[in-house]
């Protein structure tokens, strides 16, 4: 794949030792999590896993977080009987922001990274990704970087950019794909954030404003992003479902800029 990066501020003058002229090693990470939240998820999961592991060069482990989907997401991945994959099937709870939370708690990466499971975000980006935490300490899958392309259905691309472009005015930072969700980090990120564990997508806004206050650097890496081709959208599976969402999503902005955590 052809990528390009954007850079949001410029990259610090790393890769080059002041007292020689020998280039220091880029910084690559000895294991790599990617975690995966899955609802009913069946037709998208193990061609995910399998893009994954096909993808992300050196240790790399797999955890799926499934809230018992009905349709037994959690028994595929059950099958698939690896050892670089961590299954946690939560009965009796739901939530997407909770579900990565849990996977990052379960991770023993030291580059930690999560993505949706329906294939609409490609496991071949992640390489670049990674790659870009040499002069970054959060890179995200952005589908609004010069470069990028989002192929959803008109109405849903529209109310996406409105809520990035609202998110870009009230938060700040320069960041494009506010709400992307696709996302690889250095773990030190942890020490200074916590993802807070309420609601759906919009959880994520919140997170990248709150490692720009702290002084982290934030990279956004442009991809094509795919409409899905198999499954059910849980954020948009009816109108009425898709305004309540973009309606948290408004909401969360404001709260993120109100709460201001330190
Ligand atoms: N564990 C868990 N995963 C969820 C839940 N809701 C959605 N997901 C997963 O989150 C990802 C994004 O959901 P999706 O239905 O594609 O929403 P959309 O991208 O906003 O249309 C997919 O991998 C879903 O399977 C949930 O309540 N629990
Ligand atoms: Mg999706």
């Amino acid at each position: 794949m052809a990528v390009s990066t954007a850079e949001l501020e410029p990259a610090p003058a790393t890769g080059v030792d002041a007292g020689s002229d020998r280039p220091e090693p880029r910084w690559r990470p000895a294991l790599t999590s990617i975690i995966l939240a899955t609802y009913n998820e069946r037709e998208n999961i193990c061609e995910t896993i399998n893009g994954i592991f096909r993808s992300v060069p050196g240790e790399v482990e797999v955890i799926v977080v499934d809230d018992d989907s009905p349709d037994q997401t959690w028994k595929l991945v059950e099958a698939l009987n690896d050892d670089r994959i961590k299954l946690i099937r939560r009965v009796s709870t739901r939530g997407l922001a909770s579900a990565f939370n849990r996977g990052i708690i379960e991770s023993r990466g030291d580059a930690v990274g999560w993505m949706d499971a329906d294939m609409c975000m490609p496991p071949d980006l992640l390489p670049v990704m990674i790659d870009r935490l040499a002069d970054h300490d959060v890179a995200v899958g952005s589908r609004y970087a010069p470069g990028a392309r989002d192929d959803r259905h008109w109405l849903r691309v529209l109310a996406s950019r409105c809520i990035n472009r609202f998110a870009g005015l009230v938060l700040g930072y320069g960041i494009r794909d506010y709400d992307s969700g696709f996302v690889v980090l250095r773990r030190t990120v942890f020490d200074r954030v916590s993802l807070i564990p309420t609601g759906y997508g919009a959880y994520f806004m919140e997170f990248l404003y709150t490692c720009r206050r702290k002084g982290l650097t934030v990279c956004e890496v442009p991809y094509v992003f795919r409409d899905r081709t198999r499954g059910v959208s849980k954020s948009a599976p009816s109108l009425l479902k898709f305004l309540w969402t973009g309606l948290g999503y408004v909401t969360r902005v404001l709260v993120a800029r109100l709460r201001r955590i330190d």
